[in-house]
């Protein structure tokens, strides 16, 4: 299993080959907002661990394990974003606050999290209902 900062480095990886089909030292070191030195190292554990590879010229490519937990990862992401957006959390602590829990919640919790936000998905009005409950206590 990766460590929450691998976790961080695939995310981000696996982003940037959906946005341009690799990843370069500073691309992932700008999206982490780290120093590239530390790219260097986290790549190299990275490449041990046969979550990707370094491809002289092109820079860095998922293989099809770092794929697969990168699809993962992202797929945690955004669900986390939904869920909060549908309970109501102000829009500039959402990406913040995901990004702190993200890596420590079990899979089970996720998936539970997923059965609310469909619920919520299924009828419009059970999110607007949740609005007037917030509404109503922020009074
Ligand atoms: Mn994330």
């Amino acid at each position: 299993m990766p460590t929450p900062s691998m976790e961080d480095y695939i995310e981000q990886i696996y982003n940037l080959m959906e946005a341009k089909g690799y990843a370069r030292v500073s691309d992932i070191a700008e999206a982490l907002e780290v120093h590239p030195s530390s790219v260097t190292k986290m790549v190299q554990k990275l490449d041990r661990d046969d979550y990707l590879n370094y491809e002289k010229y092109r820079g860095f490519i998922l293989t099809a394990k770092g794929k697969k937990v990168g699809e993962r990862l992202v797929f945690r992401h955004e669900l986390l974003e939904e869920f909060l957006e549908i309970i109501g959390v102000d829009n500039e602590n959402i990406y913040v606050d995901v990004e702190g829990i993200e890596h420590h919640l079990s899979w089970n919790s996720i998936d539970r999290i997923g059965d609310v936000v469909n619920y919520f998905k299924a009828d419009g009005s059970r999110v607007e209902e949740l609005k007037k409950m917030h509404q109503e206590a922020e009074q």
